[in-house]
Formats: structure tokens, C-alpha cells, sequence
């Protein structure tokens, strides 16, 4: 899963190496999502203080993905990787609904970031692998996604420990980035 994915990607994204932030609240499944993405599996993972940053495609690097740490404390610091991202992936923990609001004001600073004005926005609506999980739609509604009008934006359905929907995102980000200009 992981070679395919990185060969996926590495095809999809040409010679040119892309940057995508992955942002989210504390315990969405970013760092679950970039070494699903980098090493092919799922394992336990810590809360990231600080961030992860990590070159996905071994050999020839093609994208170039940071995680940052989600906690409250940490958020404020987000800004400062804000320069030259292409992408922006959002992840949401489809079965937080008392952070739903707090999610989307974090997206909403993100959509008004100046530095950001011309990153596309993926949102991630993980963990669809459990039963208590809202769906893409919900989450859509929610976070108040539609009133996003000036830049391009999509939801998918993802689960990290399936590996589920990472595939389609990605597909997502490159055609986005690649029909911007
Ligand atoms: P973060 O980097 O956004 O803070 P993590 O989140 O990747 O550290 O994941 C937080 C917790 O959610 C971890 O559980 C992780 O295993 C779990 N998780 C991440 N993605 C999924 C998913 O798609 N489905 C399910 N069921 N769980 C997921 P623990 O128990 O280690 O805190
Ligand atoms: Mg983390």
C-alpha cells in the first residue's frame, strides 16, 4: 500500500516536488495518516510536540508533507509553515462532534491566512472505520464548508487504520494543484 501509494504519487506529481501541510486538531490521525502514507502501515503513534516533516517517495523526493502538532497550546505556531504550501490537508476525527466547532474555527483561520491564499484545502473526515463516525456530509455541514468560496476545497471520506480514501486525496490535491494556474 505504502510503495504503491508513493509510486501513485510520485506519478501523479511529476519531477516537481509539492509541499502539503497536513493540520488538524490533537488526536484527528495526522500522524497516523503520514506514516500510513510513508511506511504503508498503521501503528501507535504519540502526540506530536512539534512536528513531523517527511519526504514521501523514497529515492526521488516528490512531496514534501509536515505535521504539525494539534494541542491548543501548539496551534499558534502553525502560521510560521504557512509559506509556499501548495496544499493544505484538514483532518477532522469524524467521531470528535463536541470539537466539531472548535475544528471549524481552526479551518476558518486557515482559509483567511494571506500566506495561504493560494493552497488548496482537502479535508480529511477520518476514522470512517468506526461505527460512531459522522459522515463526509455531516462533517461537510458542520464545519460550514460551502460558505468557502474563493478557494478550492473538497472532503473525502478517510480511514487511516483501512488506509481508506488517502489515495482519492491525493489524486485530489495534484489535479487541483495542476488545474489552478
Ligand atoms: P494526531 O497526529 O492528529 O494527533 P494521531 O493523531 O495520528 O496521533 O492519532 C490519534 C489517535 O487516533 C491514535 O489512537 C490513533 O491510533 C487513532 N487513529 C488515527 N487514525 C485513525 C483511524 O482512521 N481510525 C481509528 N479507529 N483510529 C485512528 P491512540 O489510541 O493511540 O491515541
Ligand atoms: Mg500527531
Amino acid at each position: 500500500m505504502g510503495n504503491a501509494l508513493s509510486r501513485l504519487i510520485s506519478s501523479l506529481f511529476g519531477e516537481k516536488e509539492v509541499r502539503i501541510l497536513i493540520l488538524g486538531l490533537d488526536n484527528a490521525g495526522k500522524t497516523s495518516i503520514l506514516y500510513r502514507l510513508k511506511e504503508g502501515t498503521f501503528h501507535s503513534t504519540v502526540p506530536t510536540i512539534g512536528f513531523n516533516a517527511e519526504q514521501i517517495e523514497v529515492g526521488k523526493l516528490k512531496a514534501q508533507v509536515w505535521d504539525l502538532g494539534g494541542q491548543e497550546s501548539i496551534r499558534p505556531y502553525w502560521r510560521s509553515y504557512y509559506q509556499e504550501q501548495e496544499a493544505v490537508i484538514f483532518v477532522v476525527d469524524s467521531c470528535d462532534a463536541n470539537r466539531m466547532q472548535i475544528a471549524k474555527r481552526e479551518l476558518m483561520n486557515i482559509i483567511e491566512e494571506e500566506e495561504l491564499k493560494n493552497a488548496v484545502v482537502c479535508v480529511f473526515a477520518n476514522k470512517q472505520d468506526m461505527p460512531e463516525a459522522l459522515s463526509a456530509a455531516e462533517i461537510a455541514e458542520a464545519l460550514g464548508l460551502s460558505s468557502i468560496v474563493d478557494k478550492k476545497w473538497t472532503i473525502i471520506a478517510t480511514s487511516a487504520l483501512r488506509g481508506d480514501g488517502l489515495k482519492e486525496g491525493f489524486e485530489w490535491i495534484s489535479d487541483s494543484i495542476k488545474t489552478k494556474a
